[in-house]
C-alpha cells in the first residue's frame, strides 16, 4: 500500500530545485511504498517562496522554518538552505520527530556535526545527507568494481574538483548562490563545497582517510559584501590541495579550486590498484573507464596485444540504477542523481537499512574537511580519528 511522505522543503535555490524535482519524479520511476507529497516549502522571502511553491506544486508555504517544523502535516524536513542554518534546523526538526534530509556539507564544523548526529540518533529519526554523486551510475559502478576485488591492493587515489566561476574580482560575497563566498555562512570555501564531495566519494570507494597535509590559497583577498555593501576581507579558501594517507595503506592527492579557467564542474577521480584501475570524469558522466591487469579471482595476469583501458558506457539495465530509466544507450543526467539518492532513502525506510551517507557517515567527511583546514593553517600533518 502506498504511504504518503509529506515533505517540508527549506530553501528555494539550486538545491531547493534539485531536491523538489526528485520528490516530484521518484515515484514515477521507482516502485516504492513511500510516495513524497510536496506539502510545504519555506524561505524568508515571501514573494520568492510563493512563486517557488506555485512553480513546483507545493500545497503551501511558510516564511519561518520554526512554523514549518511545528506542523503536524510534515513528515520530512529537507534542509536546502545555506550551511550556517543546518545545525539549528536539525536540532529543532529532530526534537519534533521529523525525518531529515540535509544538503552537503553536513555542517560548518565537526563540533556542529557532532551535535547534529547526537540529535538525530537520540530522536531515532531517519536521516541522510545529499552527497548525490554517489548516485551517478558510473560512480556506483566503480564501487561495484572495487567491491568485486577488480582493483586489488590499492596504491593511489587521485581526485580533482575544479571550477572557474569566482575568478573575477567583482563577484561579490553574500546573498543568493554567492553565500558560498562568505565564510560566516559557508564555513569554508572549496574545502566544504567541493572537496567534501571528493572526500565522500573517496572514502566510499577506498575506505577511511587517516591523515592529511594541506595547503590553501585565497587569491582575491577582499570582495564587496552584498548585505553590508562594504568591501570586506574574504575568509574562504579559493583553492585547496591536500595529500592523504588512507587506512588501507594507499596514498591520495586531492585538488580543488574555483580558479581553473575553462573548468565548470570538473569532478574526477582515479584509483590505481595492483589488479586494475578505474577513472571517472563528471564532465563525461556516462562513462567509467576501467583498466584490467589481472583476473580478480585468480590474480592471473591478462596478456595480449589488446590489453588496455575500457571505456564503459554505463547505460545498460545491469548497471546501477539504469533498469529504472530508459533503454540501453539512453543516458540520464545530473538531476537523476538526486532522484536515485531519494529512491535509496525511501528504500531504506522500507528495509530498515539506512541509506548512506547518513549524518554519522557524513560526519567523517566533515572530520576530514576540518583536518584539511587545520593542516593548511599549521603546515603539519593532521590525524583523523576513526
Ligand atoms: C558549487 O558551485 C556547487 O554548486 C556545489 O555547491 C555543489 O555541491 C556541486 O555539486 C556543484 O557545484
Amino acid at each position: 500500500m502506498s504511504k504518503p511522505l509529506r515533505i517540508g522543503m527549506i530553501g528555494y535555490g539550486f538545491m531547493g530545485r534539485a531536491h523538489s524535482n526528485a520528490y516530484r519524479q521518484v515515484s514515477q520511476f521507482f516502485k516504492l511504498e513511500h510516495k513524497p507529497v510536496l506539502e510545504a516549502c519555506c524561505a524568508r522571502n515571501e514573494a520568492k517562496i510563493k512563486e517557488f511553491a506555485a512553480n513546483w506544486g507545493y500545497a503551501s508555504y511558510e516564511t519561518d522554518w520554526h512554523k514549518l517544523i511545528a506542523r503536524d502535516d510534515i513528515d520530512v524536513i529537507d534542509i536546502g538552505s545555506p550551511n550556517n542554518t543546518h545545525l539549528e534546523i536539525t536540532l529543532a526538526a529532530a526534537k519534533a520527530g521529523k525525518m531529515i534530509l540535509c544538503e552537503k556539507p553536513l555542517a560548518m564544523t565537526v563540533a556542529e556535526g557532532e551535535q547534529m548526529v547526537a540529535a538525530v540518533e537520540k530522536a531515532g529519526v531517519p536521516n541522510m545527507v545529499w552527497y548525490n554523486y554517489r548516485r551517478v551510475p558510473a560512480i556506483a559502478l566503480a564501487k561495484q568494481v572495487v567491491d568485486e576485488g577488480r582493483i586489488g591492493r590499492p596504491f593511489h587515489y587521485r581526485a580533482t574538483y575544479l571550477q572557474d566561476w569566482t575568478i573575477a574580482e567583482d563577484v561579490p560575497q553574500g546573498g543568493a548562490a554567492l553565500w558560498r563566498l562568505d565564510v560566516a555562512v559557508a564555513g569554508s570555501g572549496v574545502t566544504g563545497d567541493l572537496l567534501a564531495h571528493s572526500i565522500d566519494t573517496a572514502e566510499w570507494l577506498n575506505g577511511p582517510i587517516r591523515r592529511v597535509t594541506a595547503a590553501t590559497e585565497t587569491f582575491v583577498k577582499e570582495r564587496k559584501h552584498v548585505e553590508t555593501g562594504k568591501v570586506q576581507p574574504v575568509g574562504i579558501d579559493d583553492a585547496c590541495m591536500f595529500l592523504a594517507q588512507f587506512a588501507n595503506g594507499s596514498m591520495g592527492t586531492f585538488e580543488s579550486t574555483r580558479y581553473a579557467r575553462g573548468r565548470k564542474n570538473f569532478n574526477t577521480f582515479e584509483l590505481n590498484g595492483e589488479r586494475g584501475s578505474v577513472y571517472f570524469d563528471l564532465e563525461d558522466p556516462q562513462y567509467l573507464q576501467y583498466f584490467k591487469y589481472a583476473d580478480p579471482k585468480t590474480g592471473q595476469k591478462i596478456e595480449g596485444h589488446l590489453t588496455g583501458w575500457q571505456k564503459v558506457h554505463v547505460t545498460n539495465g545491469e548497471h546501477p540504477y539504469m533498469d529504472k530509466w530508459w533503454v540501453p544507450g539512453c543516458t540520464i543526467g545530473y538531476e537523476h542523481t538526486f532522484i536515485n539518492a531519494l529512491a535509496d532513502f525511501l528504500q531504506g525506510l522500507e528495509t530498515g537499512e539506512a541509506a548512506q551517507p547518513d549524518f554519522r557517515c557524513a560526519l567523517h567527511t566533515q572530520r576530514v574537511c576540518d583536518a584539511v583546514l587545520a593542516s593548511a593553517k599549521s603546515g603539519a600533518w593532521v590525524e583523523i580519528p576513526a
